[in-house]
């Protein structure tokens, strides 16, 4: 097992890692921009070191800072977290070659991955279904028109480097096309700096469920069940939950063999999550494959009782896995507390907390790095705090969180917790009755608050 785990990463998830560490007898080394040395992973953490300044180009995304990290304190593990570094394959071989064990997958598995063309091929290939579509890149206007008459419109254009919305185009007819191929491209590649897209049938009003797998060195592959992550807003989620009121055993039984066969025919090592899109038919198919643990992971370590950051760091200590699938024993949902205003678009509200309370009680869990009197910086991403409940069914998870929500005080900022309180009134997600485009038709804001 490992002596010491650097992780490299901030805010609620590295206080997460340093928790499963502290139980694991890990010793811990936060590392931490100076617009967070107040922050509580520098203070949980056993060892601390300022890696740079505020922005994250220059402290958690500087591999330089890092690895000088790493060589003085010892450490023989890095765990990325999500984000920042968590799926850069440059930087997973770099830790290699510095004799560093990276928590999570190979540079090479997550290069392929990562190429959403290749890794479309590899699930072809492993048998995994997936949205028909173009035989890789489509070359230029010409190619693409003729196969999207073959594939039949609605078409939807992706990057190849993609993933998350960026350089995507939705295509309702031909005389469209070539204006959508050119707006698709220059988004691609000022994006990525690269500008290959592929074509698929775009599949109307689907349903996005994840299926939360783990592989270990041997090659051996299990699924946890999945999250149901439809209520998103600009590709952003804001509630994930587990089980999905769309699943059926049956569903449940087909998506984890998939997603097994998937990271089994890939012999991935770690835990991941392979991403479907499913139709409204309970046709499911392969979109992408995360090789990094997620924001939402707590939603699967609530209803299955497993903890998924100690299987990561004991699947990367060479441990193998047990084989056995897991299900859902209770439902569990988590809404994502962005300091926000949801009334103005979104728009980040970062400042001091004046006062700070979070709800607590039976079956109520909150991941947070804030208390009273932190200031949250401006240079990150707004998420202040994960709110997970748990119940025996889902209306009491709902009832639950209502309650949880109420309790809420963060004084000073704007958050969406109104957004949650308000959904979890909406009768659409009351019935279970929603997909990716239900965010376009709740209004959660005519009635601001004066
Ligand atoms: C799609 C799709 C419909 N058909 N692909 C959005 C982000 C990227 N990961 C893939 N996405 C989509 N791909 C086909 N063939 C609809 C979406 C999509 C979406 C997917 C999941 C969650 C929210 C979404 C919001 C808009 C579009």
């Amino acid at each position: 097992m490992f002596n010491k785990i650097l992780i490299a990463n901030r805010g609620e998830i590295a206080l997460r890692i340093i928790r499963t560490c502290r139980e694991m007898g890990i010793k811990t080394v936060a590392v931490y921009s100076s617009a967070d040395k107040e922050s509580l992973h520098v203070r949980f953490a056993d060892e601390a070191v300022c890696i740079g300044p505020p922005s994250s180009k220059d402290s958690y995304l500087n591999v330089q800072s890092l690895m000088a990290a790493v060589e003085i304190t010892n450490a023989d593990a890095i765990h990325p977290g999500y984000g920042f570094l968590s799926e850069n394959a440059d930087f997973a071989e770099i830790c290699t070659e510095y004799g560093i064990k990276f928590i999570g997958p190979s540079a090479a598995m997550i290069r392929k991955m990562g190429d959403k063309v290749t890794a479309k091929e590899t699930m072809i290939k492993a048998g995994v279904p997936v949205v028909p579509g173009s035989d890789g890149l489509v070359k230029n206007v010409k190619e693409g028109l003729v196969t999207a008459e073959e594939v039949g419109y609605p078409i939807i254009l992706k990057a190849t480097a993609g993933g998350g919305g960026k350089g995507m185009r939705i295509v309702w007819k031909p005389e469209d096309f070539e204006n959508n191929w050119n707006m698709a491209r220059n988004e691609a590649r000022a994006s990525f700096s690269n500008d290959g897209i592929y074509m698929e049938k775009f599949i109307e009003e689907p349903r996005h469920i994840e299926i939360q797998i783990a592989g270990d060195q041997t090659g051996k592959a299990c699924h946890l069940s999945e999250r149901d992550c439809s209520i998103q807003r600009r590709h952003q989620k804001l509630v994930e939950e587990s089980p999905s009121p769309f699943m059926t055993e049956e569903l449940r039984e087909r998506m984890g063999t998939a997603a097994i066969k998937a990271a089994e025919f890939i012999k991935y090592e770690g835990v991941g999550t392979v991403e479907f899109l499913v139709d409204k038919y309970r046709n499911f198919y392969f979109m992408e494959m995360n090789t990094r643990i997620q924001v939402e992971h707590t939603v699967t370590e609530e209803v299955v009782d497993i903890d998924l950051i100690k299987e990561q760091i004991k699947i990367a200590a060479g441990i193998p896995i047990s084989g056995k699938n897991y299900y859902p024993t209770l439902h569990a949902i988590e809404c994502r507390i962005n300091a926000e205003n949801i009334y103005k678009d979104f728009r980040p509200s970062p400042g001091s907390i004046k006062s700070f309370h979070s709800p607590k009680g039976h079956g109520v869990r909150v991941d947070t790095h804030v208390y009273a009197g932190y200031s949250i910086p401006p240079h990150y991403d707004s998420m202040i705090a994960k709110l997970i409940c748990k119940a025996q069914t889902r209306d009491e998870c709902i009832a639950k969180m209502k309650r949880a929500l109420g309790e809420f005080i963060t004084e000073g900022i704007d958050t969406t917790v109104p957004f949650h309180l308000k959904l979890m009134d909406n009768e659409k997600f009351i019935e279970g009755d929603f997909n990716t485009g239900f965010i376009n038709t709740f209004d959660f804001a005519s009635d601001e608050p004066k």
